[in-house]
């Protein structure tokens, strides 16, 4: 019998259930579990999610390693198992054939690193041994799981516990909250963060104060999205508010967030608030004309149930909505990532409401791809945003109500925008 140095199984399993070929963090704990169950030790694992779908990952095993990649369109997971030493790696095999539901599969096993082709060396590796047990702990491995919200050519990627609070594939979208090592809780919707615990301050005062400020007169306003409730917070700080209405399409968003989210979905109790959970693009089709101060859009990219929120039809009927003195702040984009929409919803919000009433305010959100990102303004009246002159206001109402983001410098900065900016508004 030839004798060989390691043990390698590759298999393909094939007609699995699709959403656990997309589900990182449950290919991970899978994957994980086969080696444990085989009598492994994990050093670490590290494990990918790809846009649109498909997960890469890897387990490093003291007895060499388990690998994976996934192709769920097919329902297939290109698997090796990788062993030296006693491990029988056919438990891995029968573990994840398990956790994949895998209807048909095959394997070829080969010997790898036959010593009849090998010759060895001679050198003593018993101070080897010693300092590898010095420096590794096996009890404890490290995890790298990441996140990556990315289009084909551009990613953002977080690195997150594995862990899944909530995983709902609710009529709209997948619905997710996880848990990002450096910014801590997160919801994601489909492949794409929409907000997170430790930066979520930047969109939500950025998107709200603003306006607000433009407009201090504001009594009604209306908001579109905003399903995490950090806008309708924001919005609530101010006290001359009377009402603001909340047109959410997706329940399975407010739900996650107010469970597992709780300081930014912390206003949905106001009872200024009106929670309606449907279609705000047809809220708007049969909205009453002349009916709100300011509109706020904080809806998600422009791909599934958000698409409709980036058109024409949609921006006219908030334009009819608004009063003759009112304000739409629109979720713009980003001028380094979704050029093209940024432009066109651009274009748009400057054909409605008119070539100098559609200024742009850009902020920073590091957790979005490229981390710069825009909120598109449609004026309606005699206002300017880049004129207000209520600037000790704003410093007062920042230190009352302790901002963290948003302040009298950044309201003016936020309007002004780079040159290549400018260039691609121009039509
Ligand atoms: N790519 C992220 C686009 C921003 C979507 N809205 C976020 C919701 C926060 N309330």
């Amino acid at each position: 019998m030839s004798i060989a140095l390691g043990n390698h199984i590759l298999v393909e399993f094939m007609n699995c259930d699709p959403h656990v070929m997309n589900d990182v963090a449950g290919i991970e704990r899978d994957m994980v579990g086969a080696a444990q169950k085989a009598g492994a030790t994990v050093i670490n694992s590290t494990f990918h999610h790809f846009s649109p779908y498909g997960v890469s990952g890897v387990v490093v095993i003291q007895e060499s390693h388990l690998a994976i990649h996934t192709w769920p369109e097919y329902g297939y997971a290109a698997v090796d198992l990788f062993t030296c030493g006693e491990m029988n790696a056919w438990i891995s095999f029968d573990h994840l054939k398990e956790c994949f539901g895998a209807k048909s599969y095959s394997a070829i096993e080969m010997k790898r690193g036959s010593v009849n082709l090998l010759t060895r060396n001679d050198f003593d590796i018993s101070t080897m041994r010693q300092k590898a047990s010095e420096w590794r702990n096996p009890e404890f491995f490290t995890r790298n799981v990441w996140f990556t919200d990315k289009d084909e050519n551009q990613a953002l990627s977080l690195r997150f516990t594995g862990d899944v609070f909530f995983d709902v594939q609710s009529p709209f979208q997948r619905v997710r909250i996880l848990e990002s090592y450096k910014y801590g809780k997160m919801l994601a919707l489909d492949d794409m963060v929409m907000t997170t615990e430790n930066d979520e301050f930047h969109y939500h005062e950025m998107i709200s104060h603003p306006a607000l400020f433009t407009l201090p007169s504001a009594k009604n306003i209306l908001v579109i999205g905003g399903g995490d409730g950090g806008t309708v917070r924001e919005i609530l700080r101010h006290d001359h508010v009377e009402k603001v209405t909340m047109v959410e399409i997706d329940g399975a968003v407010i739900d996650a967030c107010k469970e597992f989210l709780p300081n930014i979905a912390a206003s949905f109790d106001n009872p200024k608030l009106e929670l309606i959970v449907d279609d705000g693009i047809a809220f708007l089709k049969n909205a009453k004309p002349n009916t709100y101060d300011i509109i706020i859009v904080d809806g998600s990219d422009p791909v599934g149930p958000a698409e409709g929120l980036f058109s024409v039809e949609f921006y006219t009927n908030c334009y009819n909505a608004l009063k003759e003195t009112g304000i739409l702040v629109a979720q713009g984009e980003s001028p380094k990532f979704n050029e093209k929409a940024f432009a066109e919803l651009n274009f748009t919000l400057q054909d409605i409401f008119g070539q100098d009433n559609a200024p742009v305010s850009l902020f920073f959100v590091p957790t979005y791809p490229t981390g710069m990102w825009s909120f598109q303004y449609g004026i309606k009246g005699e206002l300017n945003p880049k004129t207000i002159s209520n600037k000790s206001e704003i410093a007062d109402f920042v230190g009352k109500k302790g901002l963290r983001y948003y302040n009298e410098d950044i309201h003016f900065a936020s309007f002004a925008t780079p040159n290549f900016v400018k260039e691609l508004l121009k039509k």
